[in-house]
């Protein structure tokens, strides 16, 4: 583990040291051989002098260099305010190619715009080298941890679920079906059974960073059909208040971590202003949500369309947040049962959870969850899966603390955090209904 990282370099002056990385740049003038070498932390300058004999051999080289091939330099680094990059450059007295690049590069690595996202994602391998995809995955590294320290700090156990499973279980509809022997099996699509499991098993505290399954067919810019969940759950909580409360703690935290870290750097790449959010974020009732969006907006659904959020009422309801509360975040609680899992506790008949939205588009379902066992059984029989979930109503039967928890995707996050498009630019590969590949 001794390569030097390139943001490192300015404690090397004057001294002999060995580089590696990409080939980014190569200029062959008449007297003189310039290569810009590039590696996950930044590029440096290396300068070849082509009359003196002692670099004859390098000049062959760098001759028959190709774009983008990987290359290991011994040399001695100096400081040199003409040269733009850095003020810096390394003489070289050895140049060894590690690995050769073909001449012609199928997409332009440097130009993102100068293709579609779809062709870009064939060689995604080589999209992710120009800086500004790179660094949407240094970001998301950053944010992810971020939320990780947090909830460590809070005495939470990192879990890992299974995502083989038996039964098709929250809903049925949304899961994919594999073969599994000689029979058959199922992709997890959250892994929220198991994580109540650990509450039942006495753990308290849990989260999960893992991989969940979504058999949607949605060919929208925020679903795909597996993404990165980050599933948080927690015992001995006497209302989904907690829940909100911490979520909103976690998100204020994390952004306040990313913006110290990366403010300039996303400012400068994505032209987003990071906002550290304020608590409380605003809370609102789905049906006074819809009637304000009405009045203001004049935006009317039909009764049936008022059970759940649409994209364009998640869309006002940010617009909403924003010129009431200058808040980029709004929860919105009170959905109908019919439109809930039946795990989520009800009080009055109302589910006791919410969806969180941040700049329009929801990335949380939370909730408190129901743990009497004889109250769970009947609100899933209600919704006709008691078979399904045979093995999980088991978990409540011999006493389980009362809990709650939600589900914040990363892909979603990530997306809003830097402004992109899609989850096509914020998943470091890409699954949706046409695309399995690479
Ligand atoms: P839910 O189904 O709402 O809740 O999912 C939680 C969060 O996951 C993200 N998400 C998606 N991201 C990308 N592509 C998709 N197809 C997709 N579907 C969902 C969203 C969403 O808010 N078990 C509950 C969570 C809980 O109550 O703890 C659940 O899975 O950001």
């Amino acid at each position: 583990m001794s390569k030097i990282f390139f943001d490192k370099l300015n404690n090397y002056f004057d001294q002999t040291i060995e580089i590696s990385g990409f080939v980014e740049n190569i200029r062959n003038l008449q007297w003189v051989q310039f290569l810009v070498i590039r590696d996950s932390k930044g590029k440096v300058q290396v300068t070849i002098e082509k009359s003196a004999e002692e670099n004859k051999d390098l000049v062959e080289i760098v001759n028959n260099l190709s774009l983008e091939s990987t290359v290991k330099i011994t040399g001695v680094l100096k400081e040199n305010p003409k040269v733009k990059l850095n003020g810096m450059e390394l003489i070289p007295t050895k140049i060894e190619v590690t690995s050769t690049s073909a001449l012609e590069l199928p997409i332009n690595i440097h130009d993102l715009k100068a293709q579609l996202i779809d062709q870009r994602l064939d060689y995604r391998f080589l999209d992710l080298r120009n800086e500004y995809n790179g660094t949407i995955f240094k970001i998301q590294s950053d944010l992810v941890k971020a939320l990780r320290e947090e909830l460590y700090a809070k005495d939470f156990r990192e879990i890992h679920t299974p995502k083989l499973i038996g039964t098709a279980s929250e809903s049925g509809a949304e899961v994919f079906e594999i073969k599994y022997f000689d029979r058959k099996a199922y992709l997890a699509q959250s892994p929220q059974f198991y994580k109540q499991m650990a509450l039942a098993s006495g753990f308290d505290r849990v989260f999960e960073v893992g991989p969940v399954f979504r058999a949607e067919n949605s060919n929208t810019n925020r679903h795909a059909t597996e993404f990165t969940s980050f599933d948080i759950e927690f015992a001995y909580i006497d209302s989904y208040e907690e829940v909100m409360q911490l979520e909103e703690e976690l998100l204020t935290k994390a952004l306040a971590v990313i913006d110290e870290k990366n403010h300039d750097k996303i400012k400068e790449l994505y032209g987003v202003e990071v906002v550290v959010p304020n608590k409380p974020f605003p809370r609102i009732k789905l049906n006074d949500l819809y009637d304000i969006l009405e009045e203001r907006y004049g935006y009317k659904v039909s009764p049936l369309e008022r059970v759940d959020t649409t994209s364009e009422a998640e869309r006002l309801a940010y617009r909403y947040a924003m010129e009431e509360f200058n808040s980029e975040f709004i929860f919105i609680t009170d959905f109908p049962k019919e439109k809930r899992a039946f795990y989520h506790m009800r009080k009055n008949d109302i589910p006791e959870g919410y969806d969180l939205i941040w700049k329009g588009i929801e990335i949380t379902t939370g909730a408190q969850r129901e743990h009497r066992y004889e109250i769970l059984k009947q609100q899933a029989e209600e919704k006709g899966l008691s078979d399904d979930v045979k093995f999980y109503l088991e978990f409540f039967k011999y006493g389980c603390p009362p809990h709650g928890g939600f589900g914040l995707g990363i892909d979603r996050l990530t997306m809003l955090l830097l402004g992109l498009s899609s989850l096509k630019e914020s998943m470091l590969l890409f699954r949706g209904p046409n695309r399995l590949e690479p």
